[in-house]
């Protein structure tokens, strides 16, 4: 019986050798990789920096190999995750093949669809277009995005210097024409210009042309004249006319005018007066012009006509006839011509 019993353990323990042995000889499947792909983000416009990550998962022992297209021409292998930039609107297909070390292959495609960035809008403007040196001119811009937002402005003034403020002052120092132009960035980093022309130039003085006066004789004192100023400022306007009539007597006692371009005096005197006009224009500059106006009286044209006679007559005055005499003393009178 032991006998019996041995040998049946013996046969059942060559029978498990056998299956255990040929169980572990026979091959275990290899099964090809499994991918997922994932884009970040999915849609986005030009130029668009897309971040390509593939999950690999597969049973083998070894590292896959990887192969990306990125449907631009951009072929990229071994990294599992990798950053891309289209600088082109257009529908892309992404594949990867990843290939495990049985040779087995896994391909995954996905479709990028990447469209047009829309530029932004723009309109600047400036509270004067001519200026003087000096003096404050202001900037603003209005800008809008239609599809994103404005990440940047950026004015480039003409002469060399620039501000980031989207609204901003600027002064300039010298005559010139300067072309002002402002820079807007949308968040895809496309931009828009607008440029306009800031004229800077000095102040031209006013111009006093003449004084005419609406008496061309001899001015009987007390006699009153009436002078217009002919004037003119080329760039502004004359903002105040202000006569001197060198008359010695005050001005308050008669109520003489001072100011206007047309004005009106009475002189009360028999002299030459000299008359004094000073204009000014809006921005502050001026102008003087001097006028001679002869006054006489009856007695004293009588007067300068005896002193002239007596002058001429005392060496020669027989050699003097009378018209000579009277114009020598018209001569001398200093009449106003105008
Ligand atoms: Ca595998
Ligand atoms: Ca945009
Ligand atoms: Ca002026």
């Amino acid at each position: 019986m032991a006998n019996k019993k041995q040998q049946s353990i013996i046969i059942i323990t060559l029978l498990l050798t056998l299956c255990l042995s040929g169980c572990i000889s026979q091959e275990i499947p290899s099964y090809p990789p499994h991918v997922n792909l994932k884009l970040s983000p999915t849609t986005a416009k030009a130029p668009a920096t897309i971040q390509l990550t593939a999950d690999i998962f597969d049973d083998g022992t070894q590292a896959c190999n990887i192969s990306w297209n990125l449907g631009d021409g951009t072929i990229h292998y071994e990294s599992e995750t990798l950053t891309h930039t289209y600088n082109e609107p257009g529908t892309y297909t992404i594949s990867i093949a990843v290939t495990d070390q049985d040779k087995k292959t896994a391909t995954v495609n996905t479709t990028l669809i990447v469209t047009q960035n829309i530029a932004p809008n723009i309109y600047i403007a400036s509270d004067k277009s001519t200026a003087r040196p000096n003096s404050t001119i202001q900037f603003n811009v209005t800008a809008h995005d239609p599809d994103g937002s404005i990440q940047h402005y950026h004015w480039d003034f003409g002469d060399n210097t620039t501000s980031e403020d989207p609204t901003t002052t600027h002064s300039y120092q010298n005559q010139g024409t300067y072309l002002v132009t402002q820079t807007v960035t949308d968040n895809q980093g496309t931009t828009t210009q607008q440029s306009l022309t800031i004229n800077i130039q000095e102040n031209v003085p006013p111009k006093i042309h003449n004084i005419t006066c609406d008496k061309n004789k001899i001015l009987l004192g007390p006699a009153r004249a009436h002078f217009n100023a002919n004037c003119s400022d080329s760039d502004g306007t004359i903002v105040s006319y202000e006569w001197d009539f060198d008359e010695s007597f005050p001005y308050s006692l008669y109520r003489q005018e001072t100011t206007g371009q047309n004005i009106s005096h009475l002189f009360l005197q028999a002299k030459t007066y000299h008359i004094t006009l000073i204009i000014t224009d809006n921005e502050g500059a001026t102008d003087t012009y001097y006028k001679p106006v002869t006054v006489l009286t009856p007695r004293s044209i009588c007067q300068i006509f005896n002193e002239t006679f007596n002058k001429l007559s005392k060496p020669r005055f027989f050699n003097v006839s009378l018209i000579d005499l009277l114009k020598y003393f018209l001569t001398n009178l200093n009449l106003p011509t105008n």
